[in-house]
């Protein structure tokens, strides 16, 4: 199977060569007239690399169905192998973020093997502390790490220390934490006596922490609690990570907030308290939709990317963010929404690596809003296609994912292999 896609690979850009390297040198020009290197803009992008969430391989589905697809992974190493096709596409996708107890499997090293085969490592694991389990002893129903019984808190504490047993055992250095602890009814929690017991239970995962790793506290607004929940926002978050410790930090997921929250502000301000732990990219049109990163507001996802670049071109100390995937594919191909996803991503880093920094700067301090914000504009409504496609090329990846992926029929040789069963580990966080 490898090998044949190589092949495909090869026989698909083959094709794409000459006008590739046609619309590159044009496009290199241009960029030329504005001071930009484009070598050196496609040598950083050809360092990016963002995580695929396991759970991202699989169908999802929403509160009212789920319409499963052909040939959809039933295991872990199943979904690994589905992980190193878009990988094997697109470059863009080095390795895999994992969630326990969706992906418990009997043997760590033989997986922690069979991904380094395929070119792919671990990053941040997830623990799961929002759905009970069967022969679970005490359920999470009203919350698990702020719950107000404290045998369900250290049950909900032992998962997260065993989910960082795990991640080592992978090579992991993070442990990702969202809990749906909250409430549905005013009244129904004392929210700063919920708000302190998630900080209690947080501080005996944080002291499990080996040295090198750190903690990544994920906020949501809603859902599954619509009235409150623990960590609802960047602000809780941040409280509850500077209470924590410096190894504990902020993970924004973009669906996670108000509609028309500022989330790029969020970011910079993150950044500037050094507390930026990475990201849960997607977009969405009214809630945590979970659409396809860039579907629907590609500006703003730019604009995230502004403040990372800014942040990296800054030097800011510390600054060092995860960048992974976090979508459901309801009704598309769950690998090529990956694919065009992590391409969505790539080109927003592209963009934003063209923004004229000194000319922003010097546009900001002389309070010139217009040219300010045409410095963005420009750099957005650049179409950096030739590098990204340069880029896959180059590493032996594919000029158009999707297109030599719907070529290698690779699903339908899924749907023969994998008979389909009943329910799958999946959800969405
Ligand atoms: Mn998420």
């Amino acid at each position: 199977m490898k090998q044949s896609l190589r092949t495909l690979i090869e026989a698909h850009n083959e094709k794409a060569r000459g006008p590739l390297q046609s619309d590159y040198a044009h496009l290199g020009e241009q960029l030329a007239r504005r001071g930009v290197d484009i070598d050196a803009v496609r040598q950083r992008v050809a360092a990016f690399g963002l995580a695929i969430p396991s759970w991202g391989v699989g169908t999802g589905g929403t509160r009212f169905a789920r319409f499963p697809g052909a040939g959809e992974p039933r295991h872990v190493f199943d979904k690994i192998q589905d992980c190193a096709v878009v990988h094997q596409l697109t470059g863009a996708t080095p390795s895999v973020s994992l969630h326990i107890p969706w992906d418990k499997c009997s043997d760590w090293s033989e997986l922690r093997q069979t991904a380094h085969a395929q070119g792919l490592s671990f990053d941040a694991i997830n623990s799961n502390t929002f759905s009970d389990q069967p022969g679970q002893a005490h359920s999470y129903k009203f919350g698990s790490l702020s719950h107000t019984d404290a045998a369900t808190r250290a049950q909900a504490v032992e998962h997260n220390v065993e989910c960082i047993e795990i991640g080592r055992l992978l090579g992991s250095k993070a442990l990702t934490v969202w809990v749906g602890d909250g409430s549905n009814f005013p009244g129904q929690s004392h929210f700063r006596r919920a708000f302190e017991r998630y900080l209690d239970s947080s501080r005996q995962i944080y002291a499990e922490l080996p040295g090198d790793w750190r903690m990544f506290l994920e906020h949501k607004i809603a859902e599954p609690a619509f009235y409150s929940t623990v960590i609802q926002d960047w602000g809780s978050s941040f409280l509850a990570a500077s209470t924590l410790g410096p190894k504990a930090q902020c993970l924004v997921d973009l669906g996670h907030h108000a509609p028309n929250v500022n989330i790029e502000m969020i970011v910079s301000r993150l950044i500037g308290a050094g507390k930026l732990a990475g990201f849960h990219f997607n977009d969405s049109k009214y809630g945590d939709d979970d659409l396809d990163a860039g579907s629907v507001s590609p500006y703003r996802l730019f604009l995230v990317f502004n403040e990372l670049v800014a942040a990296a071109h800054e030097q800011v100390n510390g600054f060092d963010p995860a960048y992974m995937l976090d979508q459901s594919h309801n009704v598309t191909d769950p690998i090529e929404s990956l694919m065009s996803s992590a391409v969505q991503v790539q080109r927003s880093y592209a963009q934003a690596l063209l923004v004229d920094r000194g000319a922003l700067d010097a546009a900001q301090e002389a309070n010139d809003a217009l040219a300010a914000t045409q410095l963005l504009q420009r750099a957005f409504q650049t179409d950096v296609d030739p590098i990204l496609q340069r880029v896959r090329v180059d590493a032996g990846r594919a000029v158009d994912p999707v297109v030599a992926y719907r070529a290698s029929a690779y699903r339908q040789r899924m749907a023969q292999d994998r008979p389909a069963i009943l329910s799958s580990g999946g959800g969405i966080v």
